[in-house]
């Protein structure tokens, strides 16, 4: 048996940065539109007229300020409110290969290593681009890598379910170096013209390497131990599918085909949820959370990490322990822990206990216990 280590990060940033502000003036300009568009409806009590969100409600329900997205114009445009991707031939490297590209290369270069020396590579995501081929062998061909790929959905858990696996393997010998990227292009499946939720969410890529700590070139984070666990539940849903052209509205403009999620419920049942396992997840390793030097949680909401980590420290955290990135980049799913982690874990000093965790749709939640070395 090896012991697994995260050697090295990395993170793309989209260029079109979107404020709450910008948002909201677009939103506002869709809803003016929509109500004058269906005015007799709304008169006649057949539609319901749209409300005006606002950039206060925004920050101060969620703590998120701005988001970046791939395409800005087209999320913008108050008749259109979803971005525009250019059609790419089949010869292409596809949209999430690309982004994802470019993290792993920033990823690889932190811990020293060359695409060829990749094994591994798990495209860990809420969405693929396509069915098949797994978009995680286009991207072990765009790393010269060797080896396999595969792809893996677990919405906002994909990063920490797809870290268990790769380090899983490294500990049993069965891959050297592998490699576990979360291109997440949430502006493609965002309901933008829904005020409940069009805040929510934005674009982005991040990447790590786990190998044998042997191996290690460089700082590395031992991986101690990872938890995933997961509990069927309807609030955090998308029906979009491949039987949608079977259905008898076929591919009609259906809302439960972008993300829908009844954000209260899911507050209220999966901040006690993540606390309990983080808990447990220490308990099991024979560590106090007195021992955490820093947590990189899942980047939803400002108010759920603030209670998480009041509940599993048992105070308030201190400045730094719990780094927040969401005011910045809002909820990129699967990647939001993994920028935390990539940005605020240089200054650690060896033997500080840290812990990665993400937690979302399914419900579902990971946890990985990792220590600087
Ligand atoms: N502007 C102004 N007012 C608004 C707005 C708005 N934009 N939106 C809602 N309101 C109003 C409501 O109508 C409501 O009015 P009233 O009290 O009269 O009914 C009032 O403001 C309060 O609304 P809410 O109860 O909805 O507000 P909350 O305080 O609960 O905040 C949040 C809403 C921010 C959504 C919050 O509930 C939250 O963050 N919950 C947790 C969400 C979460 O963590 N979800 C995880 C989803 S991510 C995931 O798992 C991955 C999925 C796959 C990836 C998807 C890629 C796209």
């Amino acid at each position: 048996m090896y012991t697994p280590a995260i050697t090295g990060s990395g993170v793309f940033t989209p260029s079109n940065v979107i404020t709450n502000e910008e948002l909201v003036e677009s939103f506002n300009a869709h809803v003016d539109l929509f109500n004058v568009e269906n005015a007799e409806a709304i008169a006649a009590g057949d539609v319901t007229a749209k409300e005006h969100s606002s950039a206060e409600f925004i920050f101060k329900a969620s703590g998120i300020e701005q988001r970046y997205v791939l395409d800005k114009e087209g999320v913008l445009d108050p008749k259109r409110m979803y971005p525009h991707f250019r059609q790419r031939s089949d010869d292409e490297p596809g949209i999430m290969t690309e982004i994802a590209l470019d993290a792993c290369h920033k990823a690889l270069a932190a811990a020293g290593r060359t695409g060829e020396e990749v094994d591994l590579v798990i495209c860990a995501a809420s969405n693929m681009e396509r069915a098949y081929p797994a978009v995680a062998i286009e991207i072990q061909q765009g790393l010269g890598a060797g080896g396999f790929g595969f792809d893996m959905n677990v919405a906002c858990s994909s990063a920490t379910f797809g870290i268990q696996a790769a380090a899983d393997m490294v500990r049993s010998g069965s891959i050297r170096c592998a490699i576990v990227v979360n291109p997440e292009i949430t502006s493609g499946h965002l309901e933008w013209r829904d005020r409940d939720c069009h805040f929510i969410f934005g674009d982005v890529a991040t990447a790590v390497v786990i190998e044998r700590a042997e191996d290690a070139k460089g700082d590395h984070f031992i991986v101690h131990s990872t938890r995933c666990a997961t509990q069927f539940s309807n609030n955090i849903r998308n029906n979009n599918g491949f039987l949608r052209r079977t259905r008898p509205d076929g591919v009609a403009d259906r809302r439960d085909m972008q993300f829908m999620q009844n954000g209260r419920k899911v507050f209220k049942e999966v901040v006690p949820m993540v606390s309990a396992h983080i808990l447990a997840h220490m308990e099991e390793e024979g560590r106090s959370s007195d021992q955490l030097s820093r947590m990189w949680l899942h980047q939803a909401n400002k108010g759920m990490n603030d209670f998480i980590g009041k509940k599993v420290l048992g105070r308030v955290p201190e400045k730094g322990e719990q780094p927040n990135i969401l005011q910045d980049y809002a909820n990129t799913s699967s990647a939001g822990s993994i920028i935390a982690f990539s940005k605020y874990s240089d200054d650690m000093a060896k033997g500080d206990i840290g812990l990665i965790c993400s937690f979302g749709a399914g419900y579902s939640v990971g946890s990985v216990i990792v220590e600087k070395a």
